[in-house]
């Protein structure tokens, strides 16, 4: 179901194959829709802005940090800005501010003005929506129709979301019967729970940063916010849209860097923070994880995924394919949800890989800012090859590579970018590597299965456990296999299709906790019961 607050342009919940906003956009192949007005001036222009230093804004000014690094554009390999890195003081005083602002204006402010001012973040974002659009693009190499249709709108429902649900949140109250005849009153008050730490990913930038920023400061609390050093560019709008949104001062901080032995670290391991909240790689939850033990702090991983498809004969097969492109290639493939082991039923086996090919050639690989481009690069030479070397051991593991496994040629400067081409595997065991770990690139295994007991064990046998899922006509068939997956988020015959009310996170080491609705709001909240006698 759909959720629409008082201004209904905006719907909470946003569909992959979500149908172009406005009269001005334009569909391109695969059913993307994107905005004219984003669109570059030709077709090979790179999305890459004057070089500029990307600062740190922190007790409500912009400030630069330690050293300067290079903030890198994933399609052609240019320096695109220059970033400030936060050293420890920087993090400290990012803290220190926060801990003030708690301390004053901040902290009296009710939850009406809270959500008037989320409200008026969210649209500030719109305001500057092709800046954020050209940022996000620049820094990740994402097609401009992606970040049109997805990022960009995603982080201004975030705000609205979290505004309206901080509204409506009600109070837990029990009346209790007591061992002398009388009763009590329970109530329990939401109170913020004081200085949140936000560190993440650089894959959906905009979208998974709002996605924490926006229910903490809906609760109360002050943040200092770490994006990845890949993706500094949309955060750093973000500060001044929360400058000029009127959020009081160090209220929003935002610091750059690096994670292990610098400004992530010392974040984490900053005695000043009350909770730690986290998306990106398993491996680094771990290492946070034993940074917050030290002083006994909350933590709410969203963590990697290594996500089954299980395909029935019985589904509506060109609807799956369709989909199932986006569950696979999707922002290149770095999504945390994407299907990397796909499963279908033996009868279809033959026809689904010959349907996934063609659809996987159909795509097409290029700038970001062309309105034809479905697939933009990796985000970083580093990630590049560490998918090759995924590529390398499907090769010397006997696998088939149906279509995919190389690096595209394209005869100009994206040959110093970081693309690889949409690469589709059969034949590997269910132990190789490639079937086992999350490889986050445009590409998937696709196995077949006899029995439905079958394919519910190979989708289970993982340590990760964040989305799966079904494709079925068979609506008993769909919730006896859906009740059966070890994860947090189970779709059928759909992919990616949220509602922001909705628990989100994963089991294993795909993460700790769970976000969304109201389950942001007891992680961003501390919940204080008062008892009364009556
Ligand atoms: P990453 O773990 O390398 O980095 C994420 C963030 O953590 C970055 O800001 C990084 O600088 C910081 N960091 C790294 N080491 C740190 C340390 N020791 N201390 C403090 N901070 C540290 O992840 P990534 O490569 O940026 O993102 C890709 C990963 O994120 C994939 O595994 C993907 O599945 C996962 N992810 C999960 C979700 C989800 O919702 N479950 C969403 C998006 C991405
Ligand atoms: C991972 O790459 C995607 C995560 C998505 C969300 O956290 C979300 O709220 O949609």
């Amino acid at each position: 179901m759909l959720i629409r607050d008082n201004q209904p342009s905006i719907e909470h919940s946003i569909p992959v194959n979500d149908e172009p906003r406005t009269r001005s956009e334009v569909k391109i192949p695969n059913g993307m829709s994107v905005q004219n007005r984003v669109m570059p001036e030709t077709a090979s222009e790179s999305p890459a802005a004057p070089i500029k230093e990307l600062k740190n804004f922190v007790d409500g000014e912009f400030v630069s940090g330690v050293r300067l690094f290079d903030d890198i554009n994933p399609a052609d390999g240019t320096v695109i800005a220059q970033v400030a890195e936060a050293g420890p003081e920087l993090v400290d005083n990012a803290v220190q501010a926060a801990r003030r602002a708690l301390d004053g204006e901040w902290g009296s402010w009710g939850v009406r003005q809270r959500a008037a001012l989320l409200y008026k973040i969210a649209e500030g974002i719109e305001a500057r929506f092709e800046e954020f659009v050209r940022a996000e693009s620049a820094d990740t190499g994402k097609p401009f129709a992606l970040a049109s249709r997805l990022d960009i709108p995603r982080a201004a429902a975030n705000f609205r979301v979290f505004a309206d649900l901080i509204k409506t949140a009600p109070l837990e109250a029990f009346e209790t019967e007591t061992a002398d005849g009388k009763r009590a009153l329970n109530y329990a008050v939401r109170k913020p729970i004081g200085v949140v730490g936000i560190i993440t990913p650089w894959n959906l930038p905009l979208l998974l940063l709002t996605w924490k920023v926006a229910p903490a400061l809906a609760c109360g609390n002050a943040v200092v916010v770490k994006p990845s050093e890949e993706t500094p560019a949309s955060a750093t709008l973000l500060a001044e849209v929360m400058r000029d949104a009127g959020v009081p001062r160090g209220v929003f901080n935002l610091v750059h860097g690096f994670g292990e032995g610098s400004t992530g670290e010392h974040l984490v391991s900053h005695g000043g923070i009350n909770a730690l909240t986290f998306t990106g790689e398993s491996r680094t939850g771990a290492a946070i994880m034993k940074a917050c033990a030290e002083g006994v702090k909350p933590v709410s991983f969203e963590l990697g995924g290594k996500n089954p498809a299980i395909i029935f004969a019985d589904c509506d097969r060109d609807e799956t394919v369709q989909q199932m492109s986006d569950a696979i290639f999707l922002n290149t493939g770095q999504v945390c949800l994407c299907a990397e082991r796909v499963y279908v039923e033996r009868s279809i086996y033959s026809w689904f890989v010959s349907a996934m090919k063609e659809r996987a050639e159909s795509l097409n690989v290029g700038w970001p800012g062309d309105e034809a481009t479905n697939l933009g690069p990796l985000i970083s030479a580093a990630h590049r090859e560490k998918v090759l070397s995924y590529f390398r051991a499907a090769r010397d593991g006997g696998a088939t590579i149906v279509t995919g496994g190389d690096v595209p040629k394209f005869g100009d400067a994206r040959d110093n970018g970081f693309y690889v081409q949409p690469t589709i595997l059969t034949g590997l065991a269910e132990s190789s590597c490639c079937v086992t770990e999350e490889i986050f690139g445009p590409v998937c295994h696709i196995a077949p299965f006899d029995t439905e007991e079958e394919a519910v064990a190979m989708a289970n046998d993982t340590e990760y456990g964040l989305a799966a899922s079904i494709w079925t006509n068979d609506l008993k068939r769909a919730h006896r296999v859906a009740r059966q997956m070890n994860v947090g988020i189970t779709w059928v015959n759909c992919w990616f299709l949220r509602d922001l009310r909705t628990p989100f996170g994963g089991v294993g080491l795909s993460g700790v906790g769970r976000e969304g609705g109201v389950h942001s709001l007891n992680f961003y909240s501390e919940l204080n019961n008062i008892c009364i006698r009556l």
